[in-house]
């Protein structure tokens, strides 16, 4: 029996902690292991730095992060690959005596006591195993959440780290009734008509580069205005792979926002937008990543250009 499990047995009240800024994977990780944490009759309450998006209530427990914190004989976090993801909670879960790190991001730190890191292509899988170690059986609900980590960090079964595991336990929760149609319906698919106007918008204006293959587009500040959009509840991240998919090899959105021009670079396989997003001291994969640049939104738009004609007349 390994020690982190008997450790979950062990303990009869469990806090779970998901990253700020949470995303799919660690909330879909969160509710999954408190479900499963539950059934074996313990009390366990979740918590994150960030006040959760009420996009991700469509998942009912979603609602009920950071309710006031108690006792607990075992911290454990999921998908938090640095402890300063934590935020407000880090020093409390540094200096506790029983914690666990569930996580699948190989590049994180070791900031538990124990640390069970596997490189999966999400959290949720690795809450997944656990619940077979555990011979806990799966509910709908439970399986409903863990699909939804799955699908949010592979880009629903597309990006690059989808591999057979991914869709083995996927078939796995289908088979303990994850409800697939309500995680895309919910969630994935979900859209305002503000959402969708911004975005034609952001379309429609863009600056394409046919000789190099490439297109920028922009949301400004008077677009969020207008078009009366909550640039932090925006869902313009994926707008430009539109572009992608007509034939441009790079495609980047431009957000106004108070402190800085927020950049969501996308490019095809064979190109790298990391390595541009790293100029402007951002990072993320190779087909999707992300910078801020301090600047008005024309300066960053000419400094993306010229970062973004160089690498490609560099291939
Ligand atoms: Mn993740």
């Amino acid at each position: 029996m390994k020690k982190f499990l008997k450790l979950m047995k062990m303990s009869s009240s469990v806090a779970i902690f998901a990253h700020e800024k949470p995303d799919a994977d660690t909330i879909g990780s969160a509710v999954g292991l408190r479900r499963i944490l539950m059934a074996m009759g313990k009390q366990v309450d979740m918590f994150c730095e960030s006040d959760i998006p009420e996009s991700f209530f469509f998942l009912e427990e979603a609602k009920t992060f950071n309710k006031k914190f108690g006792e607990y004989d075992l911290l454990i976090s999921v998908d938090v690959a640095t402890e300063s993801m934590l935020g407000k909670y880090k020093d409390l879960f540094l200096n506790f005596s029983n914690t666990i790190k569930i996580d699948h991001h190989l590049n994180g730190s070791a900031y538990a006591k124990r640390n069970q890191v596997k490189p999966y292509s999400a959290c949720a899988i690795a809450i997944y195993d656990i619940a077979e170690k555990l011979k806990v059986k799966i509910d709908e609900e439970t399986a409903t959440a863990l699909y939804f980590g799955i699908c949010g960090d592979t880009g629903i079964f597309r990006n690059n780290n989808t591999d057979s595991y991914t869709f083995f336990v996927a078939s796995k929760l289908l088979e303990a009734g994850a409800n697939i149609r309500r995680v895309y319906n919910g969630f994935f698919d979900k859209k305002t008509v503000p959402t969708v106007k911004i975005s034609s918008s952001c379309l429609l204006y863009a600056e394409t580069n046919d000789e190099l293959g490439y297109a920028i587009l922009k949301a400004s500040k008077d677009d969020y205005e207008k078009y009366d959009v909550d640039p932090e509840n925006d869902l313009l991240g994926n707008t430009p792979n539109t572009y992608l998919s007509c034939g441009y090899k790079i495609a980047v959105i431009l957000k106004e926002k108070d402190d800085a021009i927020h950049c969501s670079l996308r490019s095809k396989l064979e190109y790298d937008v990391s390595k541009i997003a790293a100029i402007f001291g951002g990072g993320g994969h190779k087909n999707a990543a992300g910078c801020r640049i301090i600047a008005t939104l024309e300066q960053a738009e000419d400094f993306l250009r010229q970062a973004i004609e160089k690498y490609l007349r560099s291939r």
